[in-house]
């Protein structure tokens, strides 16, 4: 029997693709950078089916790329060229097995998608905080390997603060329980912790029970322009007490990257008059609800306050506060529309970086002069997550150039925006990983007792090396 009718054993004709042109659209990355090739699309429907398609491809030495939503950066979900291996996709495994609102957890299969989540939560007055862009196609298994940052992580931390317990298929096919709903367990090593932000390379998370919080009632959203990143900064610092620390996002963004949201993107809308070069989208909310509808005492009464003060000491020039849902909507909508906006622009570098927030005015200053020493004509796109430290510090191609005239330029560039995160003690990779596109960057930059460590336990874990092999550390 041939491998591929070994895998319809298992998972049937509904897990099984095999033809090319169904193939494809796991083939490729959200970005495009990559397009590999598989023996076989498998889209298992259960643990069970998970742990048998492994077990099989460990006897015959068949290598697995898992997959999600496929909304990755970096590349990690995508199989390499040679066409050996195969791409095992969650998206099959998304159910909701268990919501538990008294003790705040939610029991979930690997391939929910993350806004089913959200709004599962919130159907039983919760909160899961995880959000961000991809929301409406990232599953919770991708979000928990790649160990998803977003919007809210300065108050809720990131993916792998979310998470109590796990389930995982080992790379010879068995099956961990750790599905422990324990706020506290101090046995040994954190076996969790381990799978969690792996890109796919020690396992397969198959289920997970996720933290909840309560969900907030009141919120308030604000649009500012700021004369600089140190004056963002600031804003950020001072607002968290006049919010009586209800900040629960702070993004910062370039006039650049509004310019390109607003040129590419249908409906959306400059929402001050005069253009500045710096904006702040800041987001409080509160699980205390508003009195009797009114505005008193209100997120947004606080916020209209603070932003009149700073206002008058020159750390915000204009500034928007929403008035509704919708207009909320719209200003978050020129906040995450920017990944999109670039992509139709054309190519870019993408420098998912970070360093200390109060570093940040010193690291744009000289990470944009750098950019523009590197090569005049490019556009730098910084934005993100200001509060986290964490800018998506990109470049954009000069206007008009494609990619075979500005990828000889991208190794220059890099060296010199990486180097510069080093120098400052930042991290090559906040919140996208390592995937296949930062494998060298990683050799390079991370030492070598932690490069060590990584392959002694990959070594350990995946010894023939089967599992998502290339991405991350080459062993
Ligand atoms: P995939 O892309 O399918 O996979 C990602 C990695 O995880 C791969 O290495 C894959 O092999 C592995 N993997 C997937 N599922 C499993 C599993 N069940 N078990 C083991 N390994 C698995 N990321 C952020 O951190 N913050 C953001 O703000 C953010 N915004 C984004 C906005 C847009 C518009 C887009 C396109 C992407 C954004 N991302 C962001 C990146 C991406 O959405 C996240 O990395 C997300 O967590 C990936 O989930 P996914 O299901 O698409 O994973
Ligand atoms: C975001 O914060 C994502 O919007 C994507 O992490 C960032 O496109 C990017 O570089
Ligand atoms: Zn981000």
């Amino acid at each position: 029997m041939s491998f591929v009718d070994k895998l319809r054993g298992i998972v049937g004709d509904k897990g099984l693709i095999t033809d090319d042109s169904s193939k494809h659209p796991y083939l490729t990355d959200w970005r495009e950078n990559y397009l590999g090739s598989a023996l076989a699309v498998v889209r298992p429907a259960t643990t069970e089916e998970v742990a048998a398609v492994v077990k099989l491809c460990a006897a015959e030495k068949v290598a697995i790329v898992p997959q999600g939503g496929n909304t990755g950066m970096s590349g990690g979900g995508t199989p390499h060229e040679a066409g050996r291996e195969i791409v095992l996709s969650l998206t099959r495994m998304n159910r909701i097995l268990d919501i538990d609102p008294i003790g705040y957890a939610m029991t979930v299969e690997a391939g929910v998608v993350l806004k089913t989540i959200q709004e599962a939560a919130s159907d039983s007055d919760r909160l899961f905080p995880l959000s961000l862009g991809a929301e409406g196609s990232c599953t919770i298994g991708g979000n928990l390997s790649t160990n998803a940052g977003g919007v809210q992580v300065l108050h809720y931390g990131n993916a792998r603060n979310l998470v109590l317990g796990l389930e995982v298929v080992l790379p010879n096919g068995e099956i961990w329980n750790g599905l422990r709903a324990l706020k506290k367990d101090n046995t040994g090593y954190d076996l969790r912790d381990l799978y969690l932000g792996a890109e796919g390379t020690l396992g397969i998370i198959t289920k997970a029970i996720l933290k909840l919080w309560p969900k907030p009632k009141d919120h308030a959203t604000s649009w500012s322009a700021v004369p600089s990143p140190q004056a963002a900064v600031e804003l950020l610092s001072g607002a968290y007490a006049a919010s009586e620390d209800n900040v629960t996002s702070c993004e910062l963004m370039g006039r650049q990257g509004i310019d390109l949201v607003l040129r590419h993107i249908p409906g959306t809308a400059d929402p001050l008059g005069d253009k500045h070069d710096w904006y702040v989208l800041m987001e409080w909310s509160s699980t205390r609800a508003r009195r009797d509808g009114t505005n008193a005492g209100s997120l947004r009464e606080k916020m209209e306050s603070y932003l009149g003060e700073v206002m008058e000491k020159g750390l915000v020039l204009d500034a928007a506060i929403a008035q509704t849902e919708a207009q909320s909507q719209s200003l978050w909508a020129l906040r995450e529309n920017h990944s999109e906006a670039s992509k139709k622009e054309g190519p870019s570098i993408k420098f998912d970086i970070s360093v200390a927030v109060s570093k940040i005015p010193a690291f744009v200053t000289q990470g944009l002069a750098a950019m523009k020493r590197t090569l005049p004509e490019c556009r730098p796109l910084p934005f993100g997550h200001v509060g986290d430290g964490n800018l998506h510090f990109n470049c954009q191609a000069p206007a008009g150039w494609d990619k075979a005239r500005f990828t000889p330029h991208i190794e220059k560039i890099s060296a010199a925006i990486y180097d510069l995160v080093v120098g400052y003690g930042g991290s090559i990779s906040a919140e996208h990983g390592i995937g296949r596109i930062k494998v060298d960057e990683l050799a390079h930059y991370r030492g070598k007792i932690e490069l060590d460590t990584m392959r002694t336990l990959k070594r350990a874990l995946d010894p023939q090396n089967i599992m998502n092999p290339g991405k991350v550390i080459q062993v």
